[in-house]
């Protein structure tokens, strides 16, 4: 078989150069803040509330994880899990300022800041967060029963190794991208189905993905499987992937959704959507009732 030029690799006319170049105004909807280098753009000092932990974030699927979890904990009666929530605009590009880059040099939300430690101790990457709180928390929300707990692991580490195959693929090529191209949505659509597949027969014989006990791998990837089973991600995707089909996902999804913690977590630095849902910071357990947008905009 002849020897592929880099023409026949590229047939919808893009020939690579030799070296890559920053294309700055590729037309993409992240264009302003998507760049190929690390390290902050600008100053910019943290703020530090009362509480022992200071998350910055985004209800982001990423971020919404650390809202749920923390809400679950204070549900749970773990009270040194009081947090004050700062909201961080990635599309402002807030993750790229000094405070923000010094706690997670990745320059992604969510972050975590624990002052109750004799130094203060940052966390980043919402994996590392969720285990963080954990183990803090005297092993909340991760099973002892060994299988159980490896189960557990198993299935936190597939969301975080699958879900840029759903937001970073499909979710880009389909929602974001300034042109469709047939090719990366039928990769990424086959994907993400096979991923929804995977849950759909797990759930079939598990009420939660550990089994019969909640844990932070439903906490990790509710936000994501959940999210777009209900329709709520990238636009008509719901029915693009034919989301209703997977019944037993419909099932956990629905279940976990009716969660009083779910509900107030996934409202903590969320910008979108109802006003009613909106907490923008989070500062203190009645917030929810009193400093929603649609409270303070009536105020
Ligand atoms: N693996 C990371 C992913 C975090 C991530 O991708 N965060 C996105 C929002 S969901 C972000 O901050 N994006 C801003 C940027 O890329 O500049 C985690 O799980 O924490």
């Amino acid at each position: 078989m002849a020897e592929k030029s880099p023409a026949d690799s590229f047939p919808a006319g893009y020939e690579p150069p030799k070296v890559w170049t920053w294309d700055k105004d590729n037309g993409g909807a992240f264009a302003n803040i998507n760049r190929p280098i690390a390290g902050p753009t600008h100053e910019k000092v943290l703020p530090v509330g009362k509480h022992p932990l200071q998350l910055y974030s985004l209800a982001t699927p990423n971020g919404v994880k650390v809202g749920i979890m923390l809400e679950e904990l204070l549900a749970a009666g773990h009270t040194g899990a009081e947090y004050d929530a700062w909201l961080i605009k990635i599309g402002d590009g807030d993750q790229f300022g000094s405070g923000f880059v010094d706690v997670n040099p990745n320059s992604k939300i969510p972050a975590l800041m624990d002052h109750s430690t004799p130094e203060p101790t940052r966390v980043f990457e919402s994996g590392a967060i969720l285990l963080y709180l954990a183990s803090k928390f005297g092993g909340a929300f991760l099973p002892k029963d060994h299988k159980a707990h490896a189960e557990t692991m198993n299935w936190l580490f597939w969301q975080m190794a699958s879900a840029p195959y759903l937001g970073g693929g499909f979710g880009h090529f389909y929602a974001y991208a300034p042109m469709n191209i047939k090719y990366a949505i039928d990769r990424f659509a086959m994907e993400v189905k096979r991923q929804l597949d995977v849950l759909d027969r797990h759930l079939a014989d598990n009420q939660y993905m550990a089994g019969r006990e909640y844990s932070i791998a439903d906490i990790a990837i509710w936000p994501w499987y959940g999210n777009l089973a209900q329709g709520k991600q990238y636009g008509d995707s719901g029915a693009f992937l034919d989301v209703q089909s997977y019944k037993h996902v419909q099932r956990w999804t629905a279940e976990i959704a009716e969660r009083p913690a779910v509900k107030r977590g996934r409202m903590v630095n969320r910008v979108q959507g109802e006003l009613s849902e909106q907490l923008h910071e989070r500062h203190d357990a009645s917030d929810f009732d009193l400093k929603t947008q649609d409270k303070i905009i009536q105020a």
